[in-house]
C-alpha cells in the first residue's frame, strides 16, 4: 500500500473529519502538522487551495475534507462510513452537508479568532447550531 500522509492543523475541524475516517478504517498514516501562520515554502505544491486538510496517497493528492473521505471510502471500503439503508444514508449525508455549510465555518471562526470579544459575539450562533444538533438527536431516538 502506498504511504498515506494527512496534512493537518490541530484545531481544524475539517482535518478532524478526515483524521477520524483514517482512524475508523484503521489505515496506517502519518499526520503532518502545518503551522497555518507560517506555512512551509511551496505548500501550494501540496495543497493547491493553501489549506488543510490534504491527503497524500503515494503520488495522489486529494483535498477538501468531504472529498478526502469519499476517496478513502472508495479505496478502503471496510468498515463503511455510511449506512446502507437509504433513509439512514440520506440522514447521514444531511449531517455531512450541515457540517459543511453551517457548523464547521462557525466553529473554525471562533477557534481561530484572535479577538476574544469577536468570539463572544460569534458564540451564540454556534450555540444555536449545537442546540439544533441536540434537538434533532433527541427526535431521532424517540
Ligand atoms: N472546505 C475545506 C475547508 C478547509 C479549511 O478551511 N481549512 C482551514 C483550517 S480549519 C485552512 O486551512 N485555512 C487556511 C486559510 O484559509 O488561510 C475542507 O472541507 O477541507
Amino acid at each position: 500500500m502506498a504511504d498515506i500522509e494527512l496534512y493537518s492543523a490541530a484545531l481544524c475541524p475539517y482535518v478532524h473529519r478526515s483524521h477520524l475516517t483514517l482512524l475508523e478504517k484503521d489505515v496506517p498514516f502519518k499526520l503532518v502538522e502545518i503551522d497555518l501562520q507560517n506555512r512551509p515554502a511551496n505548500f501550494t505544491d501540496i495543497s493547491p487551495y493553501n489549506k488543510v486538510p490534504v491527503l497524500k496517497h503515494g503520488d495522489v493528492r486529494v483535498w477538501e475534507s468531504a472529498i478526502i473521505n469519499e476517496y478513502l471510502e472508495e479505496i478502503f471500503p471496510s468498515p463503511p462510513l455510511l449506512p446502507e439503508d437509504p433513509v439512514q444514508h440520506a440522514q447521514a449525508r444531511i449531517w455531512i452537508n450541515f457540517a459543511d455549510t453551517q457548523l464547521f465555518a462557525n466553529t473554525r471562526k471562533i477557534l481561530h479568532s484572535f479577538d476574544p470579544q469577536q468570539s463572544v459575539e460569534d458564540a451564540p450562533v454556534l450555540i444555536d447550531y449545537l442546540r439544533f444538533i441536540e434537538h434533532e438527536a433527541l427526535v431521532a431516538i424517540h
